[in-house]
């Protein structure tokens, strides 16, 4: 299938979303937040270059346009790709096998097929796009048979792939009924980058040596755009929930993956014992695939525990945990990372969790305490957070209470981490050794 259609950018970026949500105006576009943006803009301007994607929404269809010097090619996604390529194969049957069957995946015929055709079609637009010899940077699980098409159709462009999320032991990947396409499909790749070095050796059990070339790249955010959304009212925020001795955050999408109702039991059972007093929870979960059961199971499970430990512990107008199950924009989440003494960051697996970054960023005076679970790819790096297994409620109850404590040290080498190693040092060294 060589021959196929040369674009004219010299480098291309593809993701299953391009980094742009419809303004909420509705006239035009805006940037999504999101790290891989502001690590990407700066090589895609001065390398000419283009973002393959989905728009965000089923059906619509966009003419490829320029975004703040930014090329944007928009892959278009009907109501049945939606369902059986990104409900189905991806986040059904992909994610949680990729993190390690927190719930079971299911393995349908007809999402595989879905995810085989969306992901030809974005391997086209990218074809569409580059031009000879281009460097096309492929991301995520939702892609991994882009670099494969690529390769056939494309002999001429140097290919990288990035995981986000966690590569599984290959026992576990074994399951997956469509196992040797996914290999091929990565082995298209010049360059595959990991979170984790267990990630990498995982898909090395799998493939062996040789090629494609591996690395491990962990990701990591803009720590001065974070701090600057940090500016807002944080004595007002703290205010508002009746200035408790001690302010526990917790930032996430609602997914069974993140622990949230883990932390909440701990919580729960810290307050039964009499462990925390004057503590306040504020939980953040932003509403995410909320087609899917488990999803939707996760939720249920989450509100019942929010509305039984206010029930047991709160105090009219005065409740222990505050939930809201909306986006926060992220300018008002500095402030929430700022004023919070203790971020409770407890998935069961997690490819990095930049939520524990961000906190960090916002916190170096040393103010503010950690408690990060151990198998979140961040524990890697942030060595010095209150390490915790979310499968052990115990373990999880006792960084909390010595969290509550601080550790100005501890933050203050965990800043330095984060600053020396932001996500413009990420790009640059996977984009380098590509
Ligand atoms: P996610 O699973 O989405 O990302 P995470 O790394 O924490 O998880 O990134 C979430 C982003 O969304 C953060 O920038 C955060 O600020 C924002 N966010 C989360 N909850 C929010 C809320 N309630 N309101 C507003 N904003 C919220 C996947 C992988 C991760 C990996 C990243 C990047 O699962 O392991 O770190 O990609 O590679």
């Amino acid at each position: 299938m060589t021959g196929a259609a040369t674009g004219a950018n010299r480098f291309v970026v593809v993701s299953n979303r391009l980094p742009v949500d419809r303004a909420s105006s509705g006239e035009g576009w805006e940037a999504s937040p999101g790290g891989l943006v502001a690590a990407l803009a700066p090589v895609l301007r001065a390398h000419k270059g283009c973002w393959v994607g989905w728009p965000g929404e089923v059906d619509l269809k966009v003419e490829p346009f320029d975004f703040e010097g930014i090329d944007l090619r928009p892959v278009t996604l009907d109501s049945d790709d939606y369902e059986n390529f990104y409900e189905g194969f991806s986040n059904s049957s992909l994610w949680p096998l990729y993190h390690d069957l927190i719930v079971a995946p299911d393995y349908k015929a007809q999402w595989w097929e879905a995810y085989r055709d969306v992901n030809r079609r974005f391997a086209e637009a990218a074809c569409a796009a580059a031009e000879h010899g281009a460097v096309v940077w492929v991301q995520d699980y939702q892609l991994q048979l882009v670099p494969g098409f690529l390769r056939e159709m494309r002999p001429d462009l140097t290919i990288g792939f990035f995981l986000h999320i966690p590569f599984p032991a290959p026992d576990l990947f074994r399951q997956l009924p469509w196992r040797e396409e996914i290999t091929t499909g990565l082995a298209g790749c010049d360059l595959i980058g990991f979170q984790r070095a267990e990630d990498e050796q995982n898909f090395r059990a799998l493939v062996g040596e040789g090629l494609p070339r591996s690395g491990t790249f962990p990701i990591s955010i803009d720590p001065e755009a974070v701090r600057r959304g940090a500016q807002g009212d944080v004595d007002k925020l703290r205010a508002e929930v009746g200035n408790p001795r001690t302010l526990m955050l917790g930032v996430d999408r609602l997914d069974y993956t993140k622990g949230i109702l883990q932390r909440l039991l701990a919580v729960e059972r810290l307050l039964e014992q009499g462990k925390l007093s004057d503590a306040t929870f504020i939980q953040l979960a932003t509403p995410s695939r909320e087609r899917i059961d488990s999803y939707q199971e996760t939720r249920r499970e989450v509100e019942e525990a929010v509305g039984r430990i206010n029930g047991r512990f709160g105090e009219v107008g005065r409740p222990v945990v505050h939930y809201i199950h909306r986006p926060v924009a992220k300018q008002r989440l500095g402030v929430f990372y700022s004023a919070a003494d203790v971020m409770l960051v407890t998935p069961f697996k997690d490819g990095m969790n930049l939520v524990a970054k961000e906190y960090v960023s916002c916190h170096p005076d040393g103010s503010g305490a950690l408690v990060l679970s151990e198998f979140a790819g961040a524990a890697v790096e942030l060595k010095q957070a209150f390490l915790c297994n979310p499968f052990d409620l115990e373990s999880v109850e006792e960084a909390i209470l010595r969290a509550v404590d601080g550790a100005p040290e501890a933050m203050r080498q965990m800043y330095r981490q984060v600053k020396d190693n932001d996500v413009d040092k990420w790009a640059a060294s996977f984009l380098e050794a590509l």
